[in-house]
């Protein structure tokens, strides 16, 4: 594994300075307290496993490096925009993310809404201004599908209209796969389609993908009542307090564990019927599981 926290390191590097050159090319044509809100929170830390995603995988199915960080970059973009939103006093009415006030805390909800706004329209905009192939446009299409109304919104509009209500397992499971597991499964899909993939192997990263996803949401349930505020970076136990159900709700912690090990465990097995080399891929599986924030 220390090669793997190398390259992770690496690549994430290469995300943050990919990030901070868009910005500096954006930073004449935007209104100064809408320019320095959306950058705060996609340059305030965060993991950025997603972007790592589409580095390691485009770079495993030999994508060009410029066209895999023009996506990774999207991706975080869109992420941060989807977080900027979450915090918000109407959505989870969080105050800290990643350790820092969350974006509404530090520039006012109306400043917050455009930033989200503007990165999730800045993300778009960042990859149509250069796509240049099919595939290239047929990849923009995956991203916005899972950030869209069949993914992030769809799963987030169905957490806010549920809360409060008895919904079944099924629809748990539904919400989490489009809230968290869409756009975990875009940033293996994004590089498939950019690498014109054969079906199989689409089929592999996108089960990968999704396996990962629901491990993803599984784990982040978990946390929320085995970690401190100060771990997580933002407020510990809020699942708790609005008496949200969730695996740990339904299962408790080991069971809920053990169920994010099972799809962690079919994840990496998948991996082994392409011809490529997926260590990377199954390291972050690892990760995903073990993670303390
Ligand atoms: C603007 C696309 C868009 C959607 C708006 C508010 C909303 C609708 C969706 C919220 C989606 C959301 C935040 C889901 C939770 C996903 C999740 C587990 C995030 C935490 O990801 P980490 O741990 O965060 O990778 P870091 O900070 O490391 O990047």
């Amino acid at each position: 594994m220390t090669n793997y926290y190398h390259d992770y390191d690496e690549y994430k590097l290469e995300i943050e300075q990919g990030i901070e050159e868009v910005f500096k090319k954006a930073k004449k044509d935007m209104p100064r307290e809408l320019y320095d809100s959306m950058k705060y929170s996609v340059t305030n830390g965060g993991k950025r496993i997603r972007g790592v995603l589409v580095l390691a995988t485009c770079h495993m199915l030999n994508v060009d490096f410029y066209t895999a960080m023009d996506f990774a970059v999207a991706v975080e973009m869109v992420h941060a925009s989807s977080l900027i939103h979450d915090d918000l006093p109407c959505m989870d009415d969080d105050t800290m993310r990643r350790g820092k006030p969350c974006n509404h805390i530090v520039f006012g909800e109306a400043v917050a809404l455009y930033a989200g706004v503007g990165l999730l329209n800045f993300a778009y905009e960042h990859l149509l201004l250069k796509a240049d192939s099919i595939q290239y446009t047929k990849a923009i299409g995956v991203l916005a599908r899972a950030a869209g109304v069949t993914g992030i919104v769809k799963g987030q509009s169905m957490d806010i209209l549920y809360e409060g209500k008895e919904i079944d397992f099924e629809t748990l499971k539904t919400i989490h796969k489009s809230k968290t597991g869409a756009l975990i499964n875009a940033c293996l899909t994004i590089p498939a389609t950019l690498a014109s993939a054969s079906q199989p192997t689409m089929d592999v990263l996108s089960n990968f993908g999704s396996s990962i996803g629901v491990a993803f949401q599984i784990v982040d349930d978990v946390l929320d009542v085995t970690s401190t505020s100060s771990e997580l970076g933002k407020t510990a136990g809020k699942d708790l307090e609005a008496d949200k159900l969730t695996h740990v709700k339904v299962f408790g912690v080991d069971k809920a564990m053990k169920m994010a090990e099972e799809e962690i465990n079919s994840a990496i097995s998948g991996l082994e019927s392409i011809l490529c080399d997926s260590c990377f891929l199954a390291d972050t599986a690892k990760l995903i599981l073990n993670r303390r924030n």
